[in-house]
């Protein structure tokens, strides 16, 4: 109890409130940083071609703001390096001069941490998109950090391999922003994270030196693994500028079913027999619930699934290299969880365009719920007997003011609550329902705060809940020993 008093404390004097509580609150700025000014601007100019520095107020404004509309920066200055060489300039000069710098990929994180907070120049990777080799016989792809991820997914597939991360927002989302938040998605279950598949990195320090690790080595056990520190550093120890990764074969046989359920226990139920029963066929393990439909068909040109309304819904895929073998192992799967009656109602998709359509119920979550107004997003690992009671919880608290809905990879223990009001901006009255509560919740259980989507600006204060002292203190040693003059991405992501 105690702790929690002095952290509480803590917090408030770190956090100063810079406009009234309606919005959402900032640290204050950071007086050692330098202001922007045109001798800047010019030395940009030289390293860079005129187009690659954005000072125009309309060309800057996109990216000060981030994807939920719920961050936003000040910055006046975006720069878009084609190299390398210009990214280490670019931070050599930032370092001397004590410009702070956010680096920007697609811009499609959820806590905040792609946008400035104050007046962070913008670097971003957009330029840096280029697919540099791939190997076909180990299956390892080496491309610059800003190659969108759809893209490297596009190259790949005709050559008969994928990329071992998929996410509802590949079409946007960058390799380089997948690394820095160390992305999960949907067919981590399968392919497993990114600290698995990320063979190799090349980044950029703050000081401007160069760290080739960008290896394309399975195995390479000599010293220390650098390039894992960078994946899921958000920004904050270095900016990514190319990565080599490795890309399975693509599956030939894809299926994907869609089932409802009764109770959350048969959910559960019916997980545990799929990893067992589909074992290395099973690609992914979605789950949503009723109120999550209900957005998705508020706002998207969907179908409502099935006549009869269930609280769950589960989208389960099978990707192999065999359709009968494929086929058989789902036939059993299905007789068996139809026998127990651990489901209401179910469809097989075995075509390209109901596998769309079926994803796009579970893809189409995040964008139709933006549509809703204001969008509060906690992004838990909990253990499965917790994993939907806090979803319940919320629900009850909320009861006549918010919707509140839980979806996510239940395959990988990670759920998304969500709680929506029909007003923006976001509201004190809101946050104080639900923080320190859900952390409270999540920490008490031995969860996670952050399950894939990081820490940005939203959670450097909550990072306690989930973070040991002992580790808080050595993560901050390593960037003050990578980032002496805290340059790169401030106020984001350790508690000041
Ligand atoms: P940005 O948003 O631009 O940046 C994210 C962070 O990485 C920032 O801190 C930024 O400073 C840093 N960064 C970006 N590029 C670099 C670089 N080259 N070097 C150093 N730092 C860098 N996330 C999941 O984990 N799983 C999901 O299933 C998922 N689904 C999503 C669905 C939708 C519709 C949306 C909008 C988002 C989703 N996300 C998901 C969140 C987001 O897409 C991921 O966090 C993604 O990895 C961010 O990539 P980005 O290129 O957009 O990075
Ligand atoms: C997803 O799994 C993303 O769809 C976004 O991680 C989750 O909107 C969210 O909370
Ligand atoms: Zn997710």
């Amino acid at each position: 109890m105690l702790t929690n008093i002095i952290k509480n404390n803590n917090l408030k004097k770190c956090f100063r409130q810079v406009k009234n509580y309606s919005t959402i609150i900032k640290p204050e700025r950071d007086s050692k940083y330098a202001t922007i000014n045109n001798q800047d601007i010019n030395y940009f100019q030289n390293i860079l071609d005129k187009h690659s520095v954005l000072t125009d107020p309309s060309d800057v404004e996109g990216f000060n703001q981030d994807w939920m509309k719920k961050y936003k920066g000040t910055s006046s200055l975006v720069l878009k390096p084609k190299t390398t060489e210009q990214v280490s300039e670019i931070l050599k000069y930032c370092n001397n001069r004590k410009i702070a710098v956010v680096p920007q990929g697609g811009n499609t994180g959820l806590v905040g941490g792609s946008v400035p907070v104050h007046d962070e120049i913008i670097l971003s990777l957009a330029n840096m998109n280029k697919i540099e080799g791939f190997d076909p016989i180990t299956g390892v792809v080496t491309c610059q950090s800003g190659t969108v991820l759809e893209n490297i997914e596009s190259y790949l597939s005709p050559l008969g391999y994928t990329v071992p991360i998929d996410l509802g927002a590949k079409g946007s989302c960058q390799i380089g922003g997948n690394v820095s938040t160390n992305a999960g998605g949907i067919r981590l279950l399968r392919y497993g994270g990114l600290h698995g598949n990320i063979l190799g990195i090349e980044a950029v320090l703050a000081d401007g030196s160069i760290i080739d690790c960008l290896s394309t080595l399975r195995k390479d056990n000599t010293g220390y693994d650098l390039k894992q520190l960078f994946i899921g550093s958000e920004g904050t120890l270095g900016v990514i500028t190319k990565v080599s990764m490795i890309t399975p074969p693509k599956p030939t046989s894809v299926n994907v079913g869609l089932f409802t359920c009764d109770s959350f226990d048969k959910v559960k139920t019916i997980l545990t027999r799929a990893k067992s029963q589909l074992g290395d066929i099973l690609s992914a393990f979605e789950f949503m619930d009723r109120p999550c439909i209900d957005v998705v068909l508020a706002h998207q040109q969907v179908q409502d699934p099935f006549d009869n309304k269930q609280p769950f819904y589960i989208l389960i895929e099978t990707s192999g290299f065999n359709e009968t073998h494929d086929s058989e192992k789902l036939n059993d799967f299905l007789e068996s969880i139809m026998n127990d009656d651990l489901i209401v109602d179910g469809s097989l998709a075995t075509d390209t365009k109901n596998i769309s359509a079926f994803w796009k119920l579970r893809e189409s979550i995040t964008e139709s719920l933006g549509k809703e107004g204001a969008v509060y997003k906690y992004d838990l690992s909990l253990p499965m007997d917790q994993f939907y009671s806090i979803v319940e919880i919320m629900r009850n608290k909320f009861e006549g003011k918010a919707n509140v809905v839980g979806f996510g990879h239940v395959g990988d223990g990670n759920l998304h609550l969500n709680i929506s009001t029909p007003k923006k901006p976001y509201q004190k009255e809101i946050f104080d329902m639900i923080e320190p509560f859900v952390y409270e919740y999540t920490s008490s259980h031995r969860g996670s705060i952050s399950a894939e989507h990081g820490i940005g600006s939203m959670k450097p204060n909550h990072l306690h809940y989930s973070k040991s002292s002992n580790s808080i203190h050595l993560m901050k040693s390593i960037k003050n020993t990578m980032d002496p003059n805290n340059i790169l991405n401030p106020y984001k992501v350790l508690p000041n």
